[in-house]
């Protein structure tokens, strides 16, 4: 990393799908000891604690659209964004935790604004490329890819005032294993680069890591990892809402973070969908620090 300033923001957000438990993933992260492992690493680690979460009791689910809780997820994403943006000015390198995966909507709203051409790495079991059209579940968490590349509901294409934020010649899709018929569609008619099990299992994830550096490097002038911890193999990361068997392995993917710490390619980070409510004592979130220690150079010091 370039960077030696590192700015923690927590996005406790719940309301991009329907299990309870996800808006701990931020605390769970941060009690696995983040802070400290960067620390060691002497980088400067400003956390600047949680965006805040309007209350499920307090307002009214409206369901004006069949998007579940559009509203909350538009107004927590603005305010994202927005703390996003900032720390980016400030010359920081934002680090940001979930949350479930619509909190992407708002970091990468933030985040873009910075970029000529900002590429993006999806490491995940799903594309999260559904719109309002295709969603089989009316949950955000599965549309923030597609938001954020200008596809879907117009209220959160357009989230921070511009679209799109993204290409889709800018992105890399990692893990995936469960894609929906419209987002098979996307991917064929986008021409979107994807690794799914079979390449990895196919190819190996140093070539798979080498190609995605290597396409990446040549089109982007700044790299966003979102790193949904369901790409891991539920076995070794079992505290996630939609867990996908045939997973990444903890070992795949501490590689996959260290070859991308190697290639200095990352610019910006968040590790998503961390659920401690799911969670064998709290392995996963655990687990996101051993990969976030490895994204930021734990081995090459
Ligand atoms: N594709 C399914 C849907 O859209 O409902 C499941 C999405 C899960 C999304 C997870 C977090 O990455
Ligand atoms: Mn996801
Ligand atoms: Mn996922
Ligand atoms: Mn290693």
């Amino acid at each position: 990393m370039k960077e030696k300033q590192i700015s923690i923001i927590g996005v406790p957000i719940d309301y991009g799908q329907s299990r309870r438990g996800v808006d701990m993933g931020p605390s769970a992260i941060r009690y696995a000891g983040v802070k400290e492992r960067l620390e060691k690493l002497s980088y400067t680690v400003t956390d600047l604690g949680n965006v805040s979460i309007p209350n499920r009791h307090k307002k009214q689910e409206q369901m004006t659209s069949k998007l579940k809780n559009l509203s909350q997820v538009i107004e927590i994403n603005e305010s994202v964004a927005k703390k996003v943006d900032h720390e980016i000015e400030k010359g920081s390198f934002p680090l940001i935790f979930g949350g479930d995966h619509s909190l992407s909507i708002g970091t990468i709203a933030g985040i873009a604004k910075h970029y000529q051409r900002l590429g993006v790495i999806w490491y995940d079991a799903h594309g999260d490329l559904n719109t309002d059209q295709t969603s089989p579940s009316g949950n955000i968490h599965g549309m923030p890819l597609a938001a954020t590349l200008g596809f879907g509901h117009h209220k959160l294409t357009n989230l921070y005032g511009y679209a799109p934020k993204v290409k889709t010649e800018h992105v890399v899709i990692i893990g995936a294993r469960d894609l929906d018929p419209g987002e098979k569609d996307f991917i064929r008619k986008h021409n979107i680069k994807v690794f799914t099990m079979h390449e990895i299992d196919r190819l190996g994830m140093p070539q798979v890591i080498e190609e995605t550096i290597a396409y990446l490097k040549e089109r982007t002038d700044g790299v966003h990892l979102s790193l949904d911890l369901d790409g891991l193999d539920p076995t070794e990361a079992p505290g996630v809402g939609t867990p996908v068997i045939g997973g990444l392995t903890y070992r795949e993917s501490h590689l996959a973070m260290e070859m991308l710490a190697e290639a200095e390619l990352i610019t910006s980070a968040e590790f998503v969908e961390v659920n401690p409510i799911l969670d064998e004592k709290n392995k996963t979130a655990t687990l996101a620090v051993g990969l976030i220690g490895s994204l930021f150079g734990e081995t090459l010091k």
